[in-house]
């Protein structure tokens, strides 16, 4: 995708997701078909790992009329009913009030709702209240909160007090777990815990993934806010680093075969596809 961009195919921005895979797939591989997600206007992780095909996504981005929403959403606004993504939102702290109200819904479908969300939103309005509300009607809400250390250029640390993320979740009485977010194994096991007490309780709960992301938070950040030697201590831990020395030689070379393959294929024919037709004449068949 940042190849694609250099050359003009991703109009606007793109917000990539690059070194926190391990927590969209970690999380999702712990939820069922039915369970709904929100995430951020980096949620191509989420998108993918909740069953997106690469063809819809990489077409979305590219805003092509293949893609996931018709071309229409872009990068940052994707959603997918279809995988249970109800929204990618561009507004900090969005994703939460969603999966929030998709809890509301999930009580009594027996689903459960997970909201992705950056350190920033750990400090809009949004975060205090609907985890308050969600706690206090026992909704079955996992809140995932991706740390980098970062929101845009601002170092987490400066703009939280207290400090701790988790531990907000915590003095409102749900479980909370701080994980290890580039390690797929650990958040996948966080999010087996969070997900089965969820469902089996009905009640939230809140994982905050420690993790980095190795580009700038858009297309206009070149992330050099970040101390010298920060991305290379963090690329020495990259999500597919820690996975891939889990895997014989063998598998990891077939694995990032296919995963290549599969990549090209996605762009290939996202790129071959048309853009959507003009968006007024789109506006005029709406029209009452
Ligand atoms: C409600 C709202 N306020 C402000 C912004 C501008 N904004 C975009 S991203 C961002 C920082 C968000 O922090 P984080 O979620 O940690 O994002 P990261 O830089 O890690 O991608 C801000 C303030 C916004 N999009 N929405
Ligand atoms: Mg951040």
């Amino acid at each position: 995708m940042q190849r694609l961009f250099l050359r003009n195919e991703i109009h606007g921005t793109v917000h990539l997701y690059g070194g926190q895979q391990a927590v969209a797939v970690g999380d999702c591989s712990a939820l069922l078909d039915d369970d709904w997600v929100a995430a951020t206007y980096q949620g191509h992780g989420a998108a993918l790992a909740r069953g997106m095909p690469p063809e819809a996504l990489a077409a979305e981005l590219m805003g092509r009329s293949t893609g996931a929403c018709g071309g229409r959403a872009g990068s940052m606004n994707i959603v997918d009913l279809e995988h249970g993504l109800i929204g990618c939102f561009g507004i900090v702290g969005g994703s939460i009030a969603a999966a929030t109200g998709a809890g509301m819904s999930a009580a009594r479908e027996g689903r459960v709702a997970v909201a992705f969300f950056g350190d920033g939103a750990a400090n809009q309005g949004y975060f205090h209240e609907c985890l308050n509300f969600a706690q206090v009607m026992r909704l079955p809400v996992v809140y995932v909160c991706e740390n980098n250390g970062y929101g845009e250029f601002t170092p987490t640390d400066a703009v939280t007090a207290g400090g701790d993320i988790a531990a907000r979740a915590a003095t409102l009485g749900m479980p909370a777990q701080k994980v290890d977010g580039n390690d797929l194994e650990a958040v996948s096991a966080a999010a087996r815990a969070a997900v089965a007490n969820t469902r089996a309780a009905s009640g939230p709960a809140f994982i905050e993934a420690m993790t980095y992301r190795h580009v700038g938070h858009s297309k206009s950040d070149p992330g050099a806010y970040r101390p010298e030697g920060e991305l290379d201590k963090w690329l020495e831990r990259d999500p597919l680093s820690v996975v891939r020395a889990r895997l014989d030689e063998k598998q990891a070379a077939e694995a990032e075969r296919v995963v290549e393959e599969r990549i090209e294929r996605a762009v290939e024919t996202a790129l071959a596809a048309p853009y959507p037709e003009a968006a007024m004449t789109r506006a005029r068949e709406y029209a009452p």
